[in-house]
């Protein structure tokens, strides 16, 4: 045969080489493969310990499941989370994780990612909507029950009898509003309990402090209790009281939402009297969410995370065992 004749027998044979790989059915892909999948995580920011341990938690576990994770951090501003949700979106995100920093304005940020078929999976705080099926899922506290626990604590700690005064989170964020709601309405049922100043910290450090500082100004002789809506503040307060010249713990009982480490080391020392553990821990929870929502199966509403007081009592015993 001459050469030309054998190209042309060699092009046709892998010509149709070509023909049957194609028509070939794909093999399954292996069970536990990565499955390459592309999440959007629109997180709120670093004003806590709290904070900081749900992005680690996410990252973690983005990457033991082998999913690129894209990171938006917001600064605390639904502005920059809006921003960052259409940027997921033209890219082309396979799901988006939110947590939202406040509850209200999420219609239409929502809708868009639902006509863009993307899953949002809602993460550690909640979202005002008239129609709930514009997220899949929500993982959260019950917010409410955590500020029932720390007010039901003070109220038998201090025998229904004490004036408060409130620091709390971020104005128009669900753990704020249900923080307060809960602790209203436990300290509601003892007349001699009183909140007599609240505002806002922010639910950071630096803030709970400066408010707690103008707060003993005024008024230090007439408050017994501090109620903190995150331990950030909590911790912030115990060091304006201090600065004060007063003893945190002692004179002014401090009582706080989160379970962070750094409060349990303040129970520890006697300065932080109670914290109401929050876990944020959230990755393994919300990966789950996300990777059901895309293989379509059904997904709760609402999934509540427990939450637990602890006190003094039990502090040594449970620092060595905190996770954040
Ligand atoms: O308590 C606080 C954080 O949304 C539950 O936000 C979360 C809260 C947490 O900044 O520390």
């Amino acid at each position: 045969m001459r050469t030309s004749s054998v190209r042309c027998l060699l092009a046709a044979m892998s010509a149709l080489c070509i023909t049957l790989v194609s028509c070939a059915p794909k093999p399954e892909a292996p069970t536990g493969e990565k499955k390459g999948l592309l999440v959007g995580f629109s997180q709120i920011g670093a004003e806590s310990g709290w904070r900081t341990a749900e992005t680690k938690s996410i990252r973690e576990e983005a990457e033991k499941r082998g999913i690129t994770l894209r990171f938006s951090d917001a600064q605390q501003k639904q502005v920059n989370q809006v921003t960052a949700l259409n940027a997921f979106i033209a890219e082309g995100v396979d799901a988006i994780i939110l947590a939202p920093v406040v509850k209200d304005g999420w219609e239409p940020m929502l809708k868009k990612a639902r006509d863009a078929k993307i899953p949002v999976i809602l993460v550690d705080r909640g979202v005002t909507v008239s129609d709930d099926s514009l997220y899949t899922t929500l993982i959260a506290a019950d917010f409410v029950e955590e500020g029932r626990l720390a007010g039901e604590w003070l109220a038998k700690k201090t025998g229904g009898k004490c004036n408060i005064v409130e620091l709390q989170g971020t104005p128009g964020a669900d753990p704020a509003i249900e923080r307060k709601k809960g602790f209203d309405e436990a300290i509601a049922k003892y007349p001699g309990m009183k909140i007599i100043r609240s505002q806002s910290g922010d639910f950071t450090r630096t803030n709970g402090k400066e408010v707690m500082e103008a707060f003993l100004k005024v008024d230090a002789s007439n408050i017994q209790a501090v109620y903190a809506h995150n331990d950030d503040m909590g911790l912030g307060a115990i060091q304006a009281i201090r600065e004060a010249g007063l003893k945190p713990g002692t004179d002014i009982l401090v009582v706080s939402i989160d379970g962070e480490k750094d409060a349990f080391q303040a129970m520890v020392d006697g300065s932080l009297n109670a914290t109401v553990e929050c876990n944020p821990l959230l990755g393994p929870a919300a990966f789950d969410a996300v990777e059901a929502a895309l293989a379509g199966k059904p997904l709760p509403k609402k999934t509540v995370v427990k939450s637990t007081l602890y006190d003094q009592s039990q502090a040594a015993e449970a620092i060595g065992g905190r996770k954040y």
